[in-house]
């Protein structure tokens, strides 16, 4: 009675993720070449949960002219940042049956620059900075004058203020391994390249997750990075599949995702809707800053219980 119980959600959460993709999810992801107004930008994208490119959406900011290596190292070259710090360039991502978390260092912003253009030869690693903690207002905030840390279409469509406005930059090397968050995104790119693999929330029971007990790399004394076991952390269930290189003979179930591959250019905005599943990979040296808005707590707690069904 149970397994067929089961068998049929299993069959209708098929049915689902095949119905969302012919009645409202595109293969693409639409590019607009001018911002939408907040009420084209609720009906067309937010309320039904679809990304979409405003090509350009940024290029008024300062910052797309004048970030550069050069400007930071003598606007805030002496200034404290913190910096994750991996030595594959996965940071949050599962690495040898863990799940293994960054090494946190706080260095002078000109000391990430030197590593970054290979001029400190030291430091083996790949260093990114990456703090969701609304990093730009508190570790960035002399250079804030150089963005809008809410973009006006955005705001009013959503009808509130960002919660966190986060600054990224760091090493090709780096990517950001595939999981999703509960809030909606507008992701900036104010220099170089990004590229997001997308899955849309309906695909979620086909997306393989496993549990793993928490990790963090630490480098030791002659450079070699170790994983220490974080116990205060416990197990995290994290997705157990490499978008670049899914093994497909341990989890099948992935073959019925659809993935869709986008690349947000220089002054370009993603708008992430809350709950798609990403995956992020970048070009050395890739400035972004992301504006995050937080999904109400009912929403969010009617979203997790129909999940617990799904995994
Ligand atoms: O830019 C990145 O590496 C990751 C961005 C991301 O995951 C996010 O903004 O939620």
């Amino acid at each position: 009675m149970e397994g067929s119980l089961l068998a049929l959600i299993s069959q209708k959460l098929d049915d689902l993720s095949i119905e969302a993709r012919e009645l409202y999810l595109e293969s693409r992801v639409p590019r607009l070449k001018k911002p939408p107004n907040p009420l084209e930008f609720y009906r067309k994208y937010v309320s039904p949960n679809k990304p979409v490119i405003i090509e350009g959406g940024i290029t008024h900011w300062p910052g797309v002219r004048k970030w550069s290596p050069d400007y930071f190292r003598n606007k805030i070259g002496d200034q404290t940042v913190t910096v994750a710090v991996t030595p594959n360039g996965y940071a949050d991502a599962v690495n040898g049956g863990k799940f293994v978390m960054p090494e946190e260092r706080r260095m002078k912003m000109c000391q990430f620059l030197d590593i970054l253009d290979k001029s400190d030869r030291h430091n083996p690693g790949v260093f990114y900075i990456q703090k969701q903690n609304s990093n730009l207002t508190e570790e960035f905030s002399s250079i804030i004058e150089d963005v809008e840390t809410d973009i006006p279409w955005g705001s009013e469509a959503f009808g509130k203020l960002p919660d966190a406005v986060n600054f990224w930059m760091g090493d090709g090397r780096a990517i950001t391994s595939t999981h999703r968050d509960h809030y909606e995104n507008l992701y900036c790119v104010v220099k170089g390249w990004k590229k997001f693999i997308l899955i849309p929330p309906s695909d979620l029971p086909h997306v393989p997750y496993e549990t793993y007990q928490a990790a963090v790399y630490k480098q030791d004394d002659i450079g070699e990075f170790q994983i220490i076991d974080d116990e205060a952390t416990g197990q995290v269930p994290w997705v157990a599949v490499d978008l670049l290189n899914p093994d497909l003979e341990k989890y099948p179930q992935y073959a019925k995702c659809q993935t869709v591959e986008v690349t947000v250019r220089e002054g370009d905005v993603l708008y992430l809707p809350s709950l798609w599943f990403h995956h992020v990979q970048q070009s050395h040296g890739c400035i972004a800053v992301s504006i995050c808005l937080i999904m109400g707590n009912l929403c969010w707690e009617a979203v997790s219980s129909t999940e617990q069904l799904a995994l």
